[in-house]
Order: structure tokens, then C-alpha cells, then sequence
């Protein structure tokens, strides 16, 4: 399901829940034979009240909680453990890459910096979709970590505008089978 399904989905089951509160509070009001049953019926009502929003709450909890998406960015300090290690430095205006060469469906750990201004690191598969980005920025090192699925050449591109040869920011990158090794790979 797409995340704009799932949205509306959620927002019409809670609206539906909040319709049936004003439902239930409309048919129950006014019409009480004395103070003693006025008093009960409102306590009561809060009991639900309590109950159905501490439901809504925990509902919430869960559905977030299974729902999220696993934040793309690993952890910025010590080794990924990669088998694969690429140094991307990004310069006006042009990336300049370790190796362009990676094995198909194993890790690879990106350390991404720039010479001079913040670019953008993006690379797209062949058919011209964003797989993974990061941004490129000078005196830091930002590490992205990707598994490539497919081989092929993918392109990496500047996401941030950075002067006049922005767009000529290019560079390939060449997605391979796995390299038989004593015969361990297939
Ligand atoms: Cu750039």
C-alpha cells in the first residue's frame, strides 16, 4: 500500500471513531428523570470517555510503532563493518570516487565529504530512480550504507545547487556480480 493509502486510512478510522463519540454524546443527553441518574449517566460516560481515548492512544502507539520506516542514515561514529569501502569527494563541480566498481548485494559503506561547498551525494539506479543520498559537506563525513540489489550502472548526481556546473556533477558507478573467489561465491 502506498504511505498516502495508509494515511487515509488511519485518518478515516479515527474520524470514524471521534463521529461515533459525538454520536453517542448527542443520543444520550438531555433527557434525565432526576440529579442521582444524571449523576451516574456522566460518570459513566466518562468511563468510556477514558476507555476510548486510552484505546485510540495505545492504537496509535502500535500502529506507529509497526509502521515506522527505519531511519536510512547508520550510525555516524566507529566502522559499519562494510565490506566495501568507497571515499566520495564532491567538488565544484565534479565527484571524484575511490572506486566506481561494487559488488552486487553486498554492503557498501559510502563516506561522503565535500571540497568546498555542501553538495548533495544522490544515486540513482539505471531506470533513473533515487536509491540512497546523502549530503555532501566539507569537513565532515557523513557514511551512508547500501546494499545495491541490482547490477547496473547507477549514477550519482548533485541533489544541492552549487554553481554554474551543478547539473555536469556526474559520475557512474558500475554494480557487478560478486567476484568468484576460491570458488566460495556462486
Ligand atoms: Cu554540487
Amino acid at each position: 500500500m502506498t504511505p498516502q493509502g495508509s494515511v487515509w486510512i488511519i485518518s478515516l478510522v479515527f474520524i470514524g471513531m471521534v463521529a461515533v463519540i459525538f454520536l453517542f454524546t448527542i443520543s444520550g443527553g438531555g433527557r434525565f428523570a432526576n440529579a442521582a441518574e444524571k449523576d451516574h449517566v456522566e460518570r459513566r460516560m466518562e468511563l468510556i470517555r477514558v476507555g476510548f481515548f486510552s484505546a485510540m492512544m495505545i492504537a496509535l502507539i502500535f500502529v506507529t510503532f509497526f509502521t515506522l520506516v527505519r531511519f536510512p542514515i547508520p550510525p555516524q561514529q566507529g566502522s559499519l563493518g562494510a565490506s566495501q569501502v568507497i571515499v566520495a569527494v564532491g567538488r565544484q563541480w565534479n565527484w571524484e570516487l575511490s572506486s566506481n566498481q561494487i559488488e552486487v548485494g553486498k554492503p557498501v559503506e559510502f563516506e561522503v565529504t565535500s571540497d568546498d561547498v555542501n553538495h548533495g551525494f544522490a544515486i540513482y539506479d539505471p531506470e533513473g530512480e533515487l536509491v540512497t543520498q546523502v549530503q555532501a559537506m566539507p569537513d565532515v563525513t557523513n557514511k551512508l550504507l547500501y546494499t545495491f540489489t541490482k547490477p547496473g550502472t547507477y549514477h550519482v548526481l548533485c541533489l544541492e545547487y552549487c554553481g554554474v556546473g551543478h547539473p555536469t556533477m556526474r559520475a557512474d558507478i558500475h554494480v557487478v556480480a560478486a567476484a568468484t573467489q576460491g570458488g566460495q561465491s556462486k
